[in-house]
């Protein structure tokens, strides 16, 4: 490979120093890079780039404290001493007035590629060794899906990742009912790092050998083109409606598999009762279900008919579950493939994620691949990870997770590195709104993102160019070394400089870097990889050798189908570790839970904010707001590929044009979408590849508000997170739910303000 081995979650390349900047080249592995390599030349000085330490002028001159101006207030650069000296103190004063609960270290985000720089490795690995830290769990990707999963058939990690591979569905499947989809933008991103992406080659295989696909989503470009899939255009939000529909036409023609049910199910009696209306007198029939979803019902009943007695894989992709009562597709996605008999066979039943990242559906790497250890957190608090304002602004407040009630606890400090808050979190007003209680906000960033602008000190990290690490991921076989390819921006330091620096104040320095510098750290890591490569007969190269020859291919582990398989062969030997060991149609550990937002069994929960609700009389257009296809969430959102899609300089809102029309919208127009909790503007691109009455403005677009408009501050460069609800999935999840919304749109003919999300802000220039 030509030049400095390199990687990142949505590829592993090489980089060129040219005169004019780098180049970026593909792995040679890699039979379809992604587009997203394109936004990394631009962060290498990009004006966006944080240059010295900054404190926040209000936090300077009057101390610690809620404060209203966070956001909006200047900054002042201060020396390295001077910062690291700032943010001992005030750990130190936190400590001793408030103890560790007083400290919220969750910092959720994506941070980067490379193992050992790892920024939510770093953060945590400090903070424990600090005296302890209010964590977070789950994740804004998977919320909902990490906690129904292993009360109904098993952990997450054993029905996405080890489940049904890509090879499986090219070999086995007839039938792929995709639920949301397998959007190839998703399938770019592989969080560690991703050496290959397959997801194109293997959906073409696929269907060059007759597997059918079923596209089920609003947006007709969840599946790529090429493969031909049948499209059903579902009104967001309703999978669950029309996965029922398909249920009650198998057991009213008889044609749901009994024994599978009667072997390997429990609940299913409960469960029938509901769908056939024999509690409510409300059969979930196909004409009920096409009410709600707006697909008509004969094709329910066609597809329920089509899709029994062939190998018919159902998969459900995360954007499903990362909305109100996100819980119930899921499970009924498990239930439809456990009416079809086919969980645990090859190529069909039940897979989740299958198609939505880039490494879901590969065999996993035969050894631990180098993780930065973290230590132990003194205290067990937590909080579920979106439930991040209810927590700032309802300090001792009571809430349901799991089963558990639980009390927000009164945090004073807030610590971040390696996420963006003001980009994954929904309801950004009411997210700035919290963001002025807490006493101090510290943030480590590479670039003025609107989270490093709400903090009060601001510490310049390195990007993954400027320093050394390996790339590696469980689901990935290339180990990459990741060479430095430039020096670090101006004064950006790497996190774990920033907090080496800061342990050696807070008297922890030897702990937090057992005398190893980072390259030292990269040996250690790396020999803890290469004993267990020596444990399995393989000779791996040593360090040295390694980090010359830039990458090696990790041994993979033969994919058998993991537990559902082997529950299938032998339920008694090998039961599931559900409750009961089986799959759970209805979960009597759920239903004691008493929660009516996620009951024994599966049902259709209206969403609040849903069809005849008084929100939608207002509101009538449905926002999906998804992943974006030009950047990975917010990185990079000044790269190039990022930039070439906006709309005089805003996010692209795709509209059909039957709403556009009614509404007086031409390509190319500027759009307001509002909603009660918010406003923000878009660049209008008119498409047919969406169901009428839906609108999609992907996340990513750099939180922008402008301050002086009349009414809530407007986002001016399109960030849907202002018009989100801030409310978890449900009170067993309490996941991210910021999927689906409802929008008005109207055409934008006031004077354009700039976009200014790219330019530091007063004071950091
Ligand atoms: P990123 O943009 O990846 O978003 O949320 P997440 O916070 O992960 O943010 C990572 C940040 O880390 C970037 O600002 C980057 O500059 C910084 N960073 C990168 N490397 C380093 C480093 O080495 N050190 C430091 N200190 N910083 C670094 C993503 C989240 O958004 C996710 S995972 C999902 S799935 C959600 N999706 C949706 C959705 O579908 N719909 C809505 N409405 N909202 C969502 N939000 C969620």
């Amino acid at each position: 490979m030509p030049g400095l081995a390199h990687s990142s979650h949505w590829g592993a390349f090489s980089v060129l120093l040219r005169e004019e900047g780098i180049e970026v080249i593909p792995h040679p592995r890699d039979p379809d890079p992604s587009a997203l390599l394109g936004n990394i030349p631009a962060a290498v000085s990009h004006p966006a780039r944080i240059a010295r330490p900054m404190v926040r002028r209000g936090w300077l001159e009057h101390g610690p404290g809620s404060d209203q101006r966070r956001g909006r207030d200047e900054f002042v650069p201060v020396s390295w001493p001077r910062a690291l000296d700032l943010v001992a103190e005030e750990l130190r004063r936190v400590y001793a007035a408030y103890g560790p609960r007083a400290i919220f270290g969750g910092s959720y985000g994506w941070a980067s590629a490379g193992r050992f720089h790892d920024a939510q490795s770093q953060i945590h690995r400090f903070l424990n060794l600090a005296g302890g830290y209010v964590r977070s769990v789950g994740s804004y990707s998977s919320g909902a899906a990490t906690v129904i999963l292993p009360h109904v058939i098993g952990p997450q990690g054993a029905v996405a990742g080890n489940n049904v591979s890509w090879a499986d569905l090219v070999k086995e499947s007839a039938v792929v009912l995709a639920f949301g989809g397998m959007a190839l933008k998703n399938n770019d991103v592989g969080g560690g790092g991703t050496s290959r992406h397959i997801a194109r080659e293997q959906l073409s295989a696929a269907r060059d050998r007759g597997v059918e696909f079923h596209l089920i989503g609003p947006l007709r470009d969840d599946l790529p083109a090429e493969i031909g899939a049948g499209w059903h255009p579902i009104r967001p939000g309703t999978d669950v409606a029309l996965m029922l529909g398909i249920a009650y036409t198998l057991v009213s023609d008889g044609r749901h598999d009994r024994t599978f049910l009667d072997r390997f199910c429990v609940g299913y009696e409960v469960f029938e009762d509901y769908l056939l209306g024999r509690r409510d007198a409300q059969p979930k029939d196909a004409g009920w279900a096409a009410a709600i979803c707006g697909l008509a019902a004969e094709n329910i009943i066609a597809l329920a008919r089509h899709i029994t007695g062939r190998r018919t894989l159902v998969t459900c992709s995360q954007s499903l579950q990362r909305a109100e009562h996100g819980e119930q597709p899921v499970w009924m996605g498990v239930v439809l493939a456990a009416l079809l008999g086919q969980i645990g066979l090859p190529g069909g039943g039940f897979a989740y994620a299958l198609g939505s990242t880039s490494n879901t559906g590969k065999p996993a790497v035969a050894v631990p691949v180098p993780t930065l250890p973290q230590g132990r957190n003194s205290i067990a608090d937590f909080i579920p990870v979106a439930r991040l304002s209810d927590m700032l602004l309802h300090p001792g407040e009571p809430f349901d997770y799991n089963g558990q009630q639980l009390t927000y606890p009164d945090i004073r400090l807030v610590y971040w590195a390696g996420g963006n808050p003001f980009h994954h979190h929904q309801d950004l007003n009411r997210l700035r709104r919290a963001f002025t209680r807490p006493d101090t906000v510290i943030v480590h960033e590479s670039a003025w993102t609107a989270s490093a602008r709400h903090a009060d000190i601001v510490l310049p990290a390195t990007i993954t160019l400027e320093r050394e690490d390996i790339g590696a991921a469980a689901g990935d076989p290339l180990l990459m070394a990741m060479h430095q390819a430039v020096a670090p921006y101006r004064e950006a330091h790497n996190d774990y400089d920033i907090f080496s620096g800061l342990a050696v104040h807070l008297g922890f320095g030897e702990q937090f870097t057992e005398g190893r510098s980072a390259r030292q750290w990269l040996k250690y890591l790396y020999d803890a990889t290469r004993r267990a490569l020596a444990a399995r007969g393989v000779d791996a190269p040593d360090f040295d050798r390694f980090w010359e020859e830039g990458e090696l291919i990790l041994p993979t582990l033969p994919w058998d189908g993991g537990i559902l398989r082997a529950f299938r062969h032998d339920p008694e030997a090998a039961p599931l570790p559900t409750p009961s060991g089986k799959v759970e149609i209805a979960s009597a550990t759920i239903a004691s839970f008493g929660y009516d937002d996620c009951p024994e069994h599966p049902m259709w929960l209206a969403p609040s904010e849903g069809a005849g609700s008084p929100a939608m009389a207002r509101f009538p257009i449905r926002l999906v707001a998804n992943q974006p296809a030009t950047r990975l969430h917010s990185q990079l959102d000044f790269g190039a590929t990022s930039l070439a899609s906006k709309v005089k300089g805003r996010e692209p809102v795709r509209i059909h044009p039957r709403d556009a029309g009614a509404r007086g919208i031409s390509d190319g127009d500027i759009v307001r979408l509002y909603n009660d909790r918010g406003a923000c503007l878009g660049g209008a691109v008119l498409s047919e590849a969406l169901r009428p009455g839906v609108v999609q403005l992907s996340t990513g677009a750099w939180y922008d508000p402008d301050d002086h408009a009349s009414d809530e501050p407007l986002c001016v460069h399109g960030n849907p997170n202002v018009l989100t609800r801030d409310v978890g999935t449900s009170r067993l999840a309490q996941g991210c739910s910021g999927q689906l919304t409802l929008v008005e749109a109207e055409r934008y003919d006031g004077p354009l303000p700039r976009v200014k999300a790219f330019d530091p802000p007063p004071g950091a220039a």
